[in-house]
Order: C-alpha cells, then sequence, then structure tokens
C-alpha cells in the first residue's frame, strides 16, 4: 500500500514514503508525558454540558475542557466501533482491511501481531502501555477465540503490556472480563462456550414470549438470544458462571483496574486507554446512578461515564501526575437512541439533542455519525480553549509517536497524520485538510475536503436497522460551512465539484 499523508493540491497526493527508521531503544525524555485516551461509547456531539447539552451535567469532562481544548471539529474514522477502534490502534483507515466491521461475539484477533500500533509506538518510547475497558477486536486466532485457555493474540501481542476487558461489546456474549490472557474467575469445572446456535431447547433466550416477561430491560430489536442478568444478548454462552459480571458493575471495574494501572506505573511514563463502554447498550448503569437524570437510563449512563472521568484526574491529582499527564477524550462514534433495547431512550428525550446541531447519528455518514465529542487537556501545557481544526481519532498514533518522540517505521499507521500541534493547541498549527468518514464496512464511505464533503453509497443491499445503506451509486454533496447540518444536497447543482471530491475519494480508496 502507498502511503497517504496530507493532501496539498488535488490530483497530486503528497503519497510520501516514510523513511525507514529502525524503531529507537526505549529511552524516555523526562519532560514526555503520560497519556490517557479516554474513548467513550456512542456518545454524540450534544451529549455533554459542554458540548451544549442542558438537560444533564457532566461537570468532570466540563472541567477537562475548561482547562484544556476543545475541538469543535473533532471527529472519530467510523461512525461504528470497531472501524473506529482499529484505526485509532493502528493509524489506518478500517475499510482497507476486510472483516473490520462489527466483530461479532466469536471474532478473532483484527489487528496481527506485528502490526504498529498506537501501543507498540509508545512501549517502543518506553512507556508501560494499558488498555482497560471495552475491546471489540477480537482475541484469538483460528475459527473461535479459546475462551477456556489463553486469548491470544489480543492486545499483549500489539503492544500492550496490560490488558483487562470486556471482550466485544456489553451487548454481545459471553459477558466476562478478560486480564491479559485469561478469563477471569473461569472455573474449569464450569468452561465457557459460545456460539451461534441455541445450545438446547432449554436454554433461556429472549425470543421465548415466557422469558421475555422476566426480563429487566426489554429487547427492541435484535438481543433476544442468551439472556444474562435479566438482559437478552446477540449470541449465546453457556458455563462460566463464576466469571459473569453485572452490567451495573461495568465502569466500576474499568475505573478500579484503570487506578491500579496509573498507580502501578506512577514513576514511569505510562499510556492508558481507557475504553468506556458507556453509553452503549444495554444500559444499564450502577443503581447509584440510575434515576439521576430525567433522560432515562441514556442519560445516567452519560453521568456515569462523567464520574469515571472524575475518578481519573482525581486519582492524576492525589499521585500528583496532573501537570504530567495528556488526556484526549473522545467518542467511538456518533449516538443513537433505539439501539434494540427499549430503556425510554426515545421516550425520556425531553430537549435534548444527542448529535447538536448535526444530521444522523450512529451508522450514519452525515456528521453526526463521526463528529464528536473531542477535547485535549494537559494543565500547564496546553492553553484552554476552543479549537476549529480538523483533528480525527485515526490521528492519534502519529500524533502520540511524534510527542514521545518516536518515528513511524516505513509503512506504519498510513492514514495518521501527525497533528499534534494541533492537539496542543499551538499557535499556526495545521489539522487535516482532509478527512475520510465511513459507517461500518466500506465502500460506503464520505469525504471531508475543507468544507465539502461528499457521500458515497455504495452498498448493495439495505439492511432493517442500518440506516445509513441507500443503495449503490447514491451521491450526496454538501457544503459544511453555509449547511453544517447537510440539508441542501447540492450534487446536482454542482456537478464539477461532485466529480472533483468523488475523484479524491477514489484516490485516497486505492491509495
Ligand atoms: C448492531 C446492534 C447494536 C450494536 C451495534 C454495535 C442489533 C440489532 N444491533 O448490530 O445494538 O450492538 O451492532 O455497536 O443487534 S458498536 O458501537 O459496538 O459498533
Ligand atoms: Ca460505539
Amino acid at each position: 500500500m502507498k502511503h497517504l499523508r496530507h493532501l496539498t493540491t488535488f490530483g497530486a497526493f503528497a503519497l510520501a514514503a516514510l523513511a525507514g527508521v529502525a524503531p529507537t531503544p526505549p529511552a524516555v525524555a523526562k519532560d514526555t508525558p503520560n497519556i490517557i485516551v479516554i474513548m467513550a461509547d456512542d456518545l454524540g456531539y450534544g451529549d455533554l454540558s459542554c458540548y451544549g447539552a442542558t438537560e444533564l451535567k457532566t461537570p468532570n469532562i466540563d472541567r477537562l475542557a475548561q482547562d484544556g481544548l476543545q475541538f469543535n471539529q473533532g471527529y472519530c474514522s467510523a461512525s461504528t466501533c470497531t472501524p473506529t477502534r482499529f484505526s485509532f490502534l493502528t493509524g489506518m483507515y478500517a475499510f482497507r482491511q476486510p472483516g473490520a466491521g462489527i466483530a461479532p461475539p466469536n471474532a478473532t484477533s483484527l489487528i496481527k501481531p506485528g502490526t504498529e500500533t498506537v501501543a507498540s509506538l509508545l512501549k517502543t518510547a518506553g512507556y508501560k502501555t494499558g488498555v482497560v475497558g471495552k475491546w471489540h477486536l477480537g482475541l484469538g486466532e483460528g475459527d473461535a477465540p479459546d475462551w477456556n485457555g489463553k486469548l491470544k493474540p489480543g492486545p499483549l501481542e500489539i503492544g500492550f503490556d496490560y490488558c483487562f476487558l470486556m471482550p466485544t461489546t456489553n451487548d454481545r456474549v459471553p459477558s466476562v472480563y478478560v486480564e491479559n490472557h485469561r478469563v477471569v474467575d473461569l472455573d474449569p469445572a464450569d468452561p465457557l462456550w459460545v456460539g451461534k446456535k441455541r445450545p438446547s431447547p432449554d436454554h433461556p433466550v429472549g425470543s421465548d414470549p415466557e422469558v421475555r416477561k422476566t426480563l429487566k430491560m426489554d429487547w427492541s430489536h435484535g438481543h433476544n438470544q442468551t439472556v444474562h442478568n435479566g438482559i437478552g444478548r446477540i449470541g449465546f454462552f453457556t458455563g462460566g458462571e463464576k466469571a459473569r459480571w453485572r452490567d451495573e458493575d461495568l465502569a466500576d471495574a474499568w475505573v478500579e483496574k484503570s487506578v491500579a494501572f496509573i498507580e502501578k506505573h506512577q514513576s514511569d511514563p505510562f499510556f492508558l486507554f481507557f475504553a468506556s463502554h458507556d453509553l452503549h447498550v444495554p444500559r444499564m448503569p450502577h443503581e447509584r446512578f440510575q434515576g439521576t437524570t430525567k433522560l432515562g437510563y441514556r442519560g445516567d449512563a452519560i453521568v456515569q461515564l462523567d464520574w469515571c472521568v472524575g475518578e481519573l484526574t482525581k486519582t492524576l491529582d492525589r499521585l500528583g501526575l496532573r501537570e504530567n499527564t495528556l488526556i484526549v477524550f473522545c467518542s467511538d462514534n456518533g449516538p443513537v437512541l433505539d439501539d434494540g433495547y427499549q430503556d425510554g431512550a426515545i421516550e425520556k428525550l425531553h430537549e435534548h439533542t444527542p448529535s447538536g446541531i448535526y444530521r444522523g447519528g450512529k451508522y450514519s455518514i452525515y456528521e453526526g455519525g463521526t463528529r464528536t465529542p473531542f477535547i485535549t487537556s494537559w494543565p500547564g501545557t496546553i492553553k484552554p480553549g476552543r479549537s476549529d481544526k480538523i483533528v480525527c481519532t485515526v490521528d492519534l498514533p502519529a500524533s502520540l509517536a511524534k510527542l514521545a518522540g518516536q518515528s513511524l517505521p516505513a509503512g506504519a499507521c498510513p492514514d495518521s497524520f501527525n497533528v499534534l500541534d494541533a492537539l496542543l493547541g499551538k499557535d499556526d498549527a495545521q489539522g487535516r485538510d482532509h478527512l475520510l468518514q465511513q459507517p461500518n464496512k466500506g465502500p460506503t464511505l464520505a469525504l471531508r475536503v475543507g468544507d465539502w464533503k461528499v457521500l458515497s453509497y455504495a452498498d448493495a443491499k439495505p439492511k432493517k436497522h442500518l440506516t445509513y445503506e441507500k443503495g449503490p451509486g447514491k451521491h450526496e454533496l454538501y457544503n459544511l460551512s453555509d449547511d453544517p447540518s447537510e440539508t441542501n444536497n447540492l450534487a446536482k447543482s454542482k456537478p464539477e465539484k461532485l466529480k472533483e471530491l468523488l475523484s479524491q475519494l477514489e484516490e485516497i480508496q486505492s491509495a
């Protein structure tokens, strides 16, 4: 693959081949900060009070924004989870990798050992690296993860020193924790089985009308297979009774393990990827957060996420690390109300606008799908303010490597731009001049270049619950400076512009 860097003049993309620089041995400059990337799940542009929400309060995240830099044009690279996470770690757009759409329960490792990632780059720079929370990038190899054995390869094989994970999502089985290579608290006498078929006629499933009556949260679509913790899930699993988590306890577990990781590495530089499951469905926050907003569990899950952020910053303050830590706060895709459970998100929405002024949300290539909260905070180094620079989660590998003094090896992180100066709010910093957006799997894609944006719908088969497929060959064109909410499709009135952007999109696709 050729390596795409900043586009200067179109038709002549700067395909700068990267210098083949060998990784330097671990050695960390004293002024290299700790780095924490906090990635929320399904959090929309309008979901935080610092981004204009008035129906709920997120004081801890607001404080990050007040003390740091709040981006008006911060993006994740896709409007679903797996592709955004894939790109965040590898610095490569997920459409380039077959199979990097929403990963199923038995997915095996999508990122192969040997792939340079943000974690491996920082590890080479001497960082202790950890990931806590939602993984959703597959574990193990072969036909399926070896749930009762070693879950390898996984994060530890692509640059992380430590992991404490939920393997896929909170609505996908199995509902267990994984620490490093093993399921936590798995009793060998009660092995874990994960599959696509109901294992026996008496296995409780959400689709059974009698079982359905007993659910603590009913489903609206999908999510009617194995029932665990009174909630129907995607996929079937049996066994591992002692290893199972309760949805209500997940956030506490992420905080506990993250605090332990920070404490353990307080004298090293560390990199922590805090991958919250909030506010992904099933939204079932801890009892102490239930009912704390008028927005139902969706709002309560945002408050729980805000609490997590507060616990992390408190820990840094307590250990005297706050001024030596860069925090990047972002989301993995835009918001969704009904994502398969009847949790009141629609009925209790009040005046709340999860995508802000932007159109669409999760699954969509309209702005609401990928333009999401994005905050950087590093007291004493980042001057507080707001930024109009375009930055994206796919840029974090190149930018954070730069911060740690690492050169990118040849071929690594091909779609990741070094936008470090923009992330740090330096004067005259450049953000991206173009940005590709994808929903789930390609080849439906959008490309933003300056203020122009083209949407290219290429999926052949429309799917029921995914709103983005509009059929092959459909294009839309918007000018975001006049029309940030993408209401005025200029595809017909500006055929030259459309053609120009489509050819640029094609060039990136084939790079
Ligand atoms: C969809 C699920 C949705 C959610 C999504 C992944 C159904 C009907 N819908 O297939 O509930 O799990 O996948 O979300 O099953 S993501 O944020 O992890 O990408
Ligand atoms: Ca998500």
